[in-house]
């Protein structure tokens, strides 16, 4: 598998799944999530709402994930995941792992061999981007999928050279 680093909007990422970091209620929401649902059009949310009213009625756990069509996205899927918040009192990592793990079974469910993952947690949800960033690395190394390319999508310069750095320590 390769593993590239872009720092951009993932909803520009011309890949077969982009991955969103959502929350349980898969109705939207701020930051990655706000700007997929805005760019996608009305046919995201309105296969989110059927996914809550068939599989998740309530709402979709955090460290799983649940894919829709990408509405007028350039990528073909959307794998809404939802991370854990951060804890200063409590070791979430596995759930944080569990959402790259889930995203990338998904993703081989739809038969994508590229998805662009953003930095899952790092915003609203506080989780320290080099942290995170070691985590992310790790588990799609670690995770056996026939995903060949794997690009994280990195907002801005800070979050860019996190993750450049957990792919040097990791190699
Ligand atoms: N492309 C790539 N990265 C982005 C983009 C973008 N368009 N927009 C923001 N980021 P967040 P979370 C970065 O808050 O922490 C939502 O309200 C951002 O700088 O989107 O998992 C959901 O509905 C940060 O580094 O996700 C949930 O309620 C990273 O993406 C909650 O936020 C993740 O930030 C989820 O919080």
């Amino acid at each position: 598998m390769d593993i590239h680093l872009v720092q951009g909007d993932i909803t520009e990422q011309r890949v077969d799944a982009i991955v969103n970091a959502a929350n349980s209620s898969l109705l939207g929401g701020g930051g990655v999530d706000g700007a997929i649902h805005r760019k996608g059009g009305p046919d995201i949310l309105a296969e989110c709402r059927q996914l809550r009213a068939s599989t998740y009625g309530k709402g979709l756990p955090t460290g799983q994930a649940a894919a829709t069509t990408a509405g007028r996205l350039p990528a073909r899927w959307v794998i809404h995941t939802v991370g854990p918040v951060h804890s200063a009192t409590e070791d979430r990592s596995d759930l944080l792992s569990s959402c790259f793990r889930e995203s990338l079974r998904v993703a081989d469910e739809l038969k994508a061999r590229s998805v662009a993952f953003p930095a899952v947690s790092t915003g609203v949800y506080h989780w320290p981007m080099d942290d995170a960033a070691r985590i992310a690395v790790r588990t799609v190394r670690e995770t056996s999928t026939s995903v060949r390319e794997v690009r994280f999508v990195l907002f801005d310069a800070d979050a860019y050279a996190a993750f450049e750095q957990a792919i040097g320590a990791s190699d």
